[in-house]
């Protein structure tokens, strides 16, 4: 490969409503899309950075400045000619994995359109459709949880993981259960709790949940490989597993016994499938998170999840979960038993909206030979 230019776009995408979570609240998007051009050809990836610094230290600022200052300049100058060769010119930059993957994605999106192939296809993927899985925001009572719960199990989803925390987890856990039988449930806890509450996540295995999703701190494998010794039910690892060694090293401590891959967290594709690698190897299964990302980033996270390894319901739900209407064409749909069929086109699969995109742009910004 051997790019003409690259365009980076600041995009504001309106949300339903707010998604809430214990990292706060995101009332709309705002995420960086990266184009990558070669021959009239064009590929995409998404930057899923959250408004503030919560989930991890990026925001749409730092990725910004990290894209234009440090990545794109080294994307346009070394050599390098397949999106893994990419991903290791971009290594020197430390961290800034979010920043990384939308660089990555666009190149990975733009090889399998160069190449005639699926974007699935090109990192060796083979499902012909994947599991939707749906993340249930927290929200202000119980009775408004259960009929959340209700309208997306209605949809179709076949997996509902619901966010907890101190003193929102026994309750609205026991509210599904009782009224929704033995649906596949987990719950993700976003590191709101410490080794100090063992006991209380002790009581999470009356639930029969598939999984407790990064119960700890989000650096931490130590104390997960102790909690998840006096616990039943499975804990899986999401902040935590930044790099296929660090997986390696959760695997071997005892840390998790799942493992969530997400693209955005680990720096792009080629470390995501890296990690799955190895956990399929290790019979570790795993599944794709979501970053609420737009139909770009919703694109590479089905044609990840078309991996082997990927076996249980991810955090790849339909755009209209999110919003009303996406940047994508057709726009990402789960079918009424719960299926996402993953696309067999040339490239991302789904086509950019390239009026909806302009309309969405607060910022942009060409290099090398694009013009804007
Ligand atoms: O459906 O894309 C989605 C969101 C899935 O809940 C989800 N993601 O930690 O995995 C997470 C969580 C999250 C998203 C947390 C945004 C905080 C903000």
């Amino acid at each position: 490969m051997s790019l003409a230019g690259l365009v980076l776009r600041e995009v504001e995408v309106r949300m339903k409503q707010p998604f809430v979570s214990s990292q706060g609240v995101e009332d709309s998007r705002r995420v960086l899309v990266v184009e990558a051009w070669q021959d009239g050809h064009v590929g995409y990836g998404e930057v899923p950075v959250l408004s503030a610094p919560y989930y991890n230290e990026e925001t749409p600022a730092t990725a910004w400045h990290i894209l234009t200052e440090y990545l794109i300049p080294a994307a346009l100058t070394k050599e390098w000619s397949t999106p893994e060769e990419l991903a290791q010119v971009l290594a020197p930059v430390r961290r800034h994995y979010m920043a990384k993957a939308g660089l990555e994605g666009a190149v990975w999106s733009l090889h399998a359109d160069l190449q005639g192939i699926s974007l699935g296809a090109a990192i060796g993927a083979t499902r012909t459709k994947v599991a939707a899985g749906v993340s249930v925001g927290m929200q202000p009572d119980l009775a408004t949880l259960v009929q959340v719960v209700g309208a997306y199990l209605d949809e179709g989803y076949r997996r509902i993981k619901i966010k907890i925390k101190p003193g929102w987890d026994i309750e609205p856990l026991r509210a599904l259960r009782r009224t929704f039988g033995d649906i596949a449930l987990m719950a993700d806890a976003n590191s709101a709790y410490t080794w100090e509450h063992a006991d209380q996540l002790r009581r999470l295995d009356e639930f029969n949940l598939l999984m407790v999703e990064q119960p700890l701190a989000p650096d931490d494998i130590v104390d997960h490989a102790k909690l998840q010794a006096i616990l039943s039910t499975p804990i899986c690892l999401d902040e935590s597993i930044e790099s296929a060694d660090n997986a390696r090293k959760a695997i071997e401590l005892g840390s998790c016994r799942i493992i969530n891959i997400k693209p955005a967290r680990v720096g792009g594709l080629s470390e995501a499938k890296r990690i799955h690698d190895i956990c399929l190897a290790r019979g570790i299964p795993v599944w794709c998170g979501g970053m609420l990302e737009t139909g770009i980033g919703r694109a590479h996270n089905v044609a990840l999840a078309a991996l082997p390894g990927f076996t249980l319901p991810g955090d790849i739900s339909a755009s209209n979960r999110y919003f009303a209407q996406d940047i994508v064409i057709p726009e990402v749909v789960v079918d009424s038993d719960g299926y996402i069929s993953v696309p067999t086109g040339a490239g991302l699969g789904y086509a950019v909206d390239r009026g909806r995109l302009e309309y969405c742009t607060r910022r942009i910004q060409s290099f090398g030979a694009c013009a804007v």
